[in-house]
């Protein structure tokens, strides 16, 4: 048995006047309530720290900027990294990230994983970045992660963490059958991700019912297409006037649910998550060195 006890800590809205030290502290009290269920590791949402600010179009690159985070950890952010570290849990987060690479700013839509004692072990960029690039005054609101964030240029990895191979995503991404594949050849057991999703779909509203069943079926196909355990985390509820879908969830790699969200507020969801268990679907019906054809699906990877 390779057991984690995982703890899905949603957050409900974040206003956009709300700093980081009161997101901080939402979270922290979350921790807390984990380290009374026992978690080993803890997942918070998609740029956890701030409001989806992607729904504005900002001209002012200060206020843009006051988004993203310059450092991880920084001054602010430490007390997270300090109260995990305490309470010996690790944790995904997700976050705007502001880097300076070969002199050039560049900005992605990035997660962490960061150990039992505070140490930052893994970062992923966000690669399916929704929406667009313009202002579009036609929309109820903007969806602007193309133009504030690059695709994400560190690949999808898996590493070593909690006693299992885990692989990281974020949102969109959890859409695209590729992400958990590419994941899953690199021996990926568990997946998480955060995301931030508008119930309202501006180019197809007719579709707005279908947020919550289209959140599932992709994860719950893809958690047993891949034997994988699937861990997702939502930034849910009504902020500032977008509705944000909840329905936070742990799937198994049978695609089943074990815990869901059943609030769009603050709420932590908990499952024991055996690795092994993952050996049910990798070992039989998904054995993929026996059953995958390879050959057969080079024009997946073509541009
Ligand atoms: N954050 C994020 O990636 N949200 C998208 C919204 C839908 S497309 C505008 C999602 O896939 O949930």
């Amino acid at each position: 048995e390779r057991n984690v006890t995982v703890g899905i800590a949603q957050l409900g809205p974040i206003a956009r006047e709300e700093n980081r030290q009161q997101v901080i502290s939402r979270m922290i009290a979350l921790l807390n309530k984990a380290k009374q269920r026992d978690c080993g590791f803890v997942v918070f949402p998609e740029l956890a720290l701030t409001t989806f600010f992607p729904r504005w179009y900002l001209e002012d690159e200060n206020e843009l900027n006051a988004f993203y985070e310059k450092s991880m950890p920084s001054d602010e952010t430490q007390a997270l990294f300090d109260k995990a570290a305490e309470l010996g849990i690790g944790f995904y987060l997700g976050y705007a990230e502001l880097a300076e690479e070969n002199g050039e700013t560049r900005r992605f839509n990035t997660s962490i994983l960061v150990d039992d004692k505070g140490q930052i072990v893994g970062k992923y960029r966000k690669i399916h970045l929704p929406g667009h690039t313009e202002h579009e005054p036609w929309r109820a609101f903007q969806h602007l992660e193309k133009r504030y964030f690059e695709v994400g240029n560190l690949g999808f990895g898996t590493w070593d963490f909690m006693g299992g191979k885990v692989g990281m995503a974020l949102c969109n991404d959890r859409r695209w059958p590729e992400t958990y594949r590419v994941m899953a050849l690199q021996g990926a057991e568990m997946i998480v991700l955060g995301y931030n999703t508008p119930m309202h779909y501006p180019q197809a509203p007719e579709h707005d019912h279908l947020q919550a069943f289209h959140n599932h079926v992709v994860m719950q196909a893809s958690a047993y297409q891949n034997g994988c355990w699937v861990l997702a985390c939502a930034k849910a509820g009504k902020e500032e006037d977008c509705d944000l879908l909840g329905q936070s969830c742990i799937i198994a790699p049978t695609g089943e649910i074990v815990a869901q969200a059943s609030t769009l507020g603050d709420e932590l969801i908990v499952a024991d998550c055996d690795f092994e268990r993952t050996r049910e679907i990798k070992e039989n019906i998904f054995n993929f060195n026996l059953h995958r054809i390879p050959e057969e699906y080079e024009i997946i990877s073509r541009p």
